[in-house]
C-alpha cells in the first residue's frame, strides 16, 4: 500500500483558507483521491475540545506558554491518532493549519522562543513533516477586510494588525527557510487566480 500525501494549508486570518479548501477537495475528488479533511487546533475528539479552550474569548488571559502547549497536545493526538494512521492506509490528508502556524502565531506573534517550538516540535513530530504546505499570503490589512462582516471573533481574532503583522513575517521567515516544502501563494488575487496557483502546485505531487 502506498502512503498517502499529507498537504497542510497555512496563512494569516482571512487569507481564504476555508475558500481554497473547498477547491482542493474537489480536485483530489476529481483525481479518485481519498482524501480526509482534517484541521487545527483540532481534528479529534480530544483535539476540538482543546481548540474550545484555545479560542474561546472566556480564557482571555491565558499564559503564551499554556497556549504553546495546548497546540502541540493538540497535535500529538492529531498526528497519533489521525493523520499517520490515514497516510497509511493510503488515504490522502489535508490539514487547514498545522505546525507552521505554531512558529508563525505562538513564535512571530506572541514572541515565543523558536528553540521551544523547535523543541515541541522534535519531541511530538520526530521527522514527520507535510509533503506540501500552501501558505496563502494575504497583506494583514486585506485579510481583516475579508472577515470585518464576521459578528463573532474568537480570542486571537481579536488581536491587534500589529500581532497578525508578526504573524505574517513568521509565516514568510518560515517559506524562505523551507522553500521546497512551502509553497508561497500570492492570496491577494482572486479566487479564481489563487486556486489556479493551487492547481499547480497539485499537478506535480
Ligand atoms: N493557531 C492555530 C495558532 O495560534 N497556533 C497554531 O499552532 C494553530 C494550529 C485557528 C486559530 O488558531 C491559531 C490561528 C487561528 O487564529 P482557524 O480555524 O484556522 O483558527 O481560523 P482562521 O484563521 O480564523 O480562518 P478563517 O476562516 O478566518 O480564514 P480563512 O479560512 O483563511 O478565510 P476564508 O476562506 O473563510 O475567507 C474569508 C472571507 O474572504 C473571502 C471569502 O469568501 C470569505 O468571505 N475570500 C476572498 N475574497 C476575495 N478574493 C479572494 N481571493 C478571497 N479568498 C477568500
Amino acid at each position: 500500500m502506498q502512503r498517502g500525501k499529507f498537504i497542510t494549508i497555512d496563512g494569516v486570518e482571512g487569507a481564504g483558507k476555508s475558500t481554497q479548501i473547498d477547491f482542493i477537495c474537489s480536485y483530489l475528488a476529481k483525481k479518485n483521491i481519498n482524501v480526509i479533511l482534517t484541521r487545527e487546533p483540532g481534528g479529534t475528539k480530544l483535539g476540538e475540545k482543546i481548540r474550545e479552550l484555545l479560542l474561546s474569548i472566556d480564557t482571555k488571559l491565558m499564559d503564551n506558554d499554556t497556549e504553546l502547549l495546548l497546540m502541540f497536545a493538540a497535535r500529538n493526538e492529531h498526528i497519533k491518532t489521525k493523520i499517520i494512521p490515514a497516510l497509511k492506509r493510503g488515504d490522502w490528508v489535508l490539514s487547514d493549519r498545522f505546525t507552521d502556524a505554531s512558529y508563525a502565531y505562538q513564535g512571530g506573534g506572541r514572541g515565543l522562543s523558536i528553540e521551544r517550538i523547535t523543541f515541541l516540535e522534535r519531541w511530538v513530530l520526530q521527522d514527520f513533516s507535510p509533503d506540501v504546505t500552501l501558505l496563502l499570503d494575504v497583506p494583514v490589512a486585506l485579510g481583516m477586510l475579508r472577515i470585518k462582516s464576521r459578528i463573532r471573533k474568537d480570542r486571537i481574532e481579536l488581536e491587534t494588525n500589529d500581532f497578525f503583522n508578526r504573524v505574517r513575517d513568521g509565516y514568510i521567515k518560515r517559506s524562505k527557510q523551507f522553500p521546497e516544502r512551502i509553497k508561497l501563494i500570492d492570496a491577494s488575487q482572486t479566487l479564481k487566480e489563487t486556486s489556479q496557483q493551487i492547481k499547480v502546485i497539485l499537478q506535480v505531487l
